[in-house]
């Protein structure tokens, strides 16, 4: 026999109407401020408040996701020997990639960027933010079932997370260290929770760069179908 499936359960939306003037002042002033935010691989090693952390991963987490099963957990750390240890097994994973795995096509598009394997961002920024998503969910039966749209799910959740990070003043840098299975051993998460991103948070070093790139233009970027 199955669970019994819960009832619908509906309250009124809260939502205040914006007049139309005020609605492209806002829409102009975040976009204004979205396009500031750049990627950089050079932190300060500044000493950053956990209040900060702590809500910029309340605000992640309300991204909307499929069944609302919120298939995410974020692992912070300021622990130095564990970021150390974090490091360590990066950058044995990220040698081995740029040494032997990287296939021509991938390097073509990395060499602007300038990425190699040594990782000084993992120790230098006072944390580092590990998401983890959630392949499958407990029921309320102890049994393990599916999650629904957990890429999708989860990358709401980090476009959130780095929209709250740089609304705040800070930066992060999205790393995918890959394979990164041994983010799972070192912090001890269950078998049904993947690293998908591991994100240091900090300010920026007071001589970061970042690459010389330009964004796509908005006609490349969309196509309107008008009635
Ligand atoms: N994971 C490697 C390689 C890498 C891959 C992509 I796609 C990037 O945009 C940047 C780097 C690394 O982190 O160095």
């Amino acid at each position: 026999m199955g669970e019994a499936a819960g009832e619908p359960d509906f309250v009124p939306l809260d939502h205040s109407e914006i007049e139309q003037s005020e609605m492209l002042s806002r829409a102009n002033s975040l976009y204004s401020q979205m396009k500031s935010r750049r990627t950089t691989r050079h932190f300060s090693s500044r000493k950053v408040p956990k209040k900060l952390i702590e809500l910029a991963i309340k605000t992640a987490s309300t991204a909307p996701s499929g069944a609302h099963l919120q298939p995410w957990t974020f692992v912070a750390i300021s622990d130095y020997s564990l970021k150390t240890k974090i490091r360590q097994a990066a950058e044995e994973e990220e040698r081995r990639f740029y040494e032997e795995r990287i296939p021509e096509a991938w390097q073509e598009v990395l060499a602007p960027l300038g990425t190699d394997h040594v990782k000084d961002h993992i120790t230098d920024a006072p944390w580092l933010v590990v998401l983890f998503r959630h392949s499958q969910r407990r029921r309320s039966n102890g049994e393990m079932s599916p999650t629904y749209y957990s890429q999708e799910s989860c990358g709401i959740a980090a476009g959130i997370f780095i929209s709250a990070i740089h609304n705040m003043g800070l930066v992060t840098l999205t790393h995918t260290p890959s394979p990164m299975g041994f983010l799972r051993e070192i912090l001890e998460r269950p078998e049904h929770e993947n690293a998908m991103l591991l994100m240091p948070v900090g300010y920026p070093a007071e001589d970061a760069k970042v690459p010389n790139l330009t964004r796509k233009s908005f006609e490349e970027v969309s196509e309107f179908k008008e009635g």
